[in-house]
């Protein structure tokens, strides 16, 4: 049977294909699916569970992209009455308790502003690292990178060395979406191409800043696209070594003029963890993103090949404009009791995916 040929093949470390991938995701028995991915991942992470204290900053939503990413229910228009970018002030008070509430990171993303420079994002960075010294700032996905690019006339690499130099400690994988050439088309015609999205992590492993990689599924993409989006990131991988996570995004279709009015299934986010899992193996971390899978979704995730889960987060916009009803913030004590509950070791790492501090 399909399945057995595959589960072989994964007991043996061989690499699967894109057929096989898409095989696991037409198979009808999830639960040996499950099984499968599970293996994977306790042969990687044996019953570890990560997690990390985190605060999400986005310091505006304006953009220049504002209603060419149809998928977007984050952005806003110059002028619209819900654009907002924060003060300099106003960003040092969003974090001003950081240390205090144990937070090790700031994740920071936000619109592409049609009036601020590179400067201003350049300035965020540099505040950030010179209040919060201590804290890893993991910030703009290549999107913006890409945006400074033009905005400067330098080259990825020049820029993110000056990011470095100011403070910036790795970058997010956001902005990844669907890499099939045609979809993105549809979904984000004025965005940065694939081809740059992986050139820009490929700068950025290259000069030794370590980054992560999404996948946003569940709107217009087929199995298909989604397999092939996993096997550029897995060739890619195979070149630098410097993705620490995968991160599936699920579609949230509130607000914003995609025609898609669906949420994902729990099945499909399920099913979608799992075969990432088992088709890159050369991504050692798997992250569950409670915010948009829900909290309950993510500890079961823990069975379908996740070993990460995303973070205590505090306040969330891009996912909430888009009809997300799950909290903006979860406690450190629950994470801990949701991986506990899992049967698993639960592990505060920091951005590096170095253990903190582990509930035995
Ligand atoms: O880049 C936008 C996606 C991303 C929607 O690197 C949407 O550790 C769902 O990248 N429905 C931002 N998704 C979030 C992100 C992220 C989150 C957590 C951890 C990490 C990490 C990265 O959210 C955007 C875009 O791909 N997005 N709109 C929407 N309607
Ligand atoms: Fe702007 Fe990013 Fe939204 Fe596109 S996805 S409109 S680049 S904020």
């Amino acid at each position: 049977m399909e399945l057995d040929r595959i589960a072989a093949k994964a007991d043996r470390g061989e690499r699967l294909t894109r057929e096989d991938a898409l095989a696991l995701y037409h198979t009808p028995d999830l639960f040996a699916l499950a099984e499968l991915a599970d293996a994977a991942n306790q042969r990687r992470n044996g019953l570890r569970v990560t997690f990390n204290v985190n605060r999400h900053l986005n310091p505006t939503n304006l953009c220049v992209n504002h209603g060419s990413c149809r998928f977007c229910s984050f952005s806003a228009g110059l002028g619209d009455p819900e654009g907002y970018t924060m003060t300099r002030e106003e960003i040092l008070a969003a974090v001003a308790d950081l240390e205090h509430t144990g937070a090790t990171e700031v994740h920071v993303v936000g619109g592409l502003h049609p009036r601020k420079g590179y400067d201003w994002y350049l300035g965020i960075v540099r505040d950030l690292k010179a209040a919060h010294p201590r804290a890893h700032i993991k910030a703009w996905t290549a999107v913006e990178i890409d945006h400074f690019t033009r905005l400067t006339g330098r080259s990825a690499a020049a820029v993110l060395a000056e990011l470095r130099e100011a403070g910036l400690g790795s970058l997010p994988g956001g902005g990844a979406e669907i890499f099939a050439e045609d979809v993105r088309a549809e979904l984000c015609g004025k965005k940065a191409f694939s081809d740059r999205w992986l050139e820009i992590h490929a700068a950025a492993h290259g000069l030794g800043i370590p980054s992560n990689a999404t996948m946003l599924y569940g709107h217009i993409e087929s199995l298909a696209h989604r397999v092939d989006h996993m096997a550029r990131l897995r060739e890619l991988q195979d070149r630098t070594g410097g993705f620490q996570a995968f991160v599936p995004l699920a579609y949230h279709p509130a607000h914003n003029p995609l025609p898609v009015s669906e949420p994902t299934t729990g099945l499909d986010d399920l099913r979608t963890l799992a075969v990432a899992r088992l088709f890159l193996d050369n991504f050692r971390h798997l992250k569950t993103y409670w915010i948009m899978v829900g909290e309950k979704l993510s500890q079961v995730a823990l069975h379908f090949g996740a070993n990460d889960i995303d973070g205590t987060v505090v306040r969330e916009r891009i996912t909430h404009e888009a009809g997300a009803t799950t909290p903006e913030h979860l406690p450190q004590e629950e994470l801990v009791r949701l991986i506990r509950r899992a049967g698993r070791v639960p592990v505060e790492r920091n951005t590096l995916y170095e253990e903190l501090r582990t509930w035995v």
